[in-house]
């Protein structure tokens, strides 16, 4: 059989979300880089494969899949010796799913709202998205009350995909103290994915799109 190619760019959260399962599954991808910033996705053997033109895309054999949520769930699916991080009984799934739609949807969705045009072009940061990004925070924090992980007793994709969201909130310096569910929740996400080279697969690449961020704000003068 032969080993899936996964097209990435190591800083991009989502495509840090599926190298942290690769790490936790032990599974070995054939890793190609695609630097979204030359505009590599944007040539015609990438997008014959992928008309979206985006990373992460995952080819397994011919099944060729983007939108890093379905391809956790499939790499579950696929390459775990258990279903417990994507587990099969519908109404813990249903949870799961609903946490991954959150994510993608809501959360993840103004995370990039508020930050990435100020990040990528300096635009001016903008009061109301920064609100919108709080509500959201604010519901993650709602549905973390009373409960160790997003959606099960304990560690599933939901958990991994959300993780990379509010770490990445963190290294931006989003205010997290008064959302003290998602501030525990998050250091007991960090703390079991430390075996799994979070740092360097992560953490250190949320510190990196970070660093941008200031630097463009900085450039204009913080605007
Ligand atoms: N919802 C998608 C988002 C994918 C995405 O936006 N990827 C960005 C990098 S973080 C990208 O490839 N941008 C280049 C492009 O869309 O042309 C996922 O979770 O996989």
């Amino acid at each position: 059989m032969s080993t899936p190619v996964l097209y990435y760019l190591p800083p991009s959260p989502p495509c840090r979300s599926i190298l942290l399962l690769a790490k936790m599954l032990g599974l070995d991808f054939e890793l190609k880089i695609v630097n979204i910033m030359e505009g590599e996705q944007l040539k015609p053997n990438f997008v014959a494969m992928n008309p979206q033109h985006c990373v992460p895309t995952m080819n397994d054999q011919g099944l060729v899949l983007w939108e890093s949520r379905a391809i956790l769930s499939y790499l579950v699916a696929a390459y775990a010796k258990s279903d417990e991080l994507y587990p099969t009984d519908i109404r813990v799934r249903a949870l799961v799913d609903q946490r991954l739609h959150f994510d993608l949807g809501t959360l993840y969705q103004r995370l990039t709202d508020f930050y990435f045009p100020t990040m990528f072009i300096g635009a001016p940061l903008d009061e109301v998205k920064r609100a919108r990004l709080t509500e959201a925070v604010g519901w993650l924090n709602a549905i973390l009350e009373g409960r160790e992980y997003a959606a099960a007793d304990h560690f599933t994709i939901a958990d991994l995909t959300l993780l990379v969201t509010v770490s990445q909130l963190e290294a931006f310096d989003f205010e997290l103290r008064p959302f003290k569910h998602v501030k525990q929740w998050l250091d007991r996400c960090k703390e079991h994915m430390a075996p799994y080279d979070y740092d360097e697969l992560n953490a250190s690449k949320a510190s990196m799109l970070a660093d941008m961020f200031r630097a463009k704000m900085n450039q204009t003068g913080g605007s």
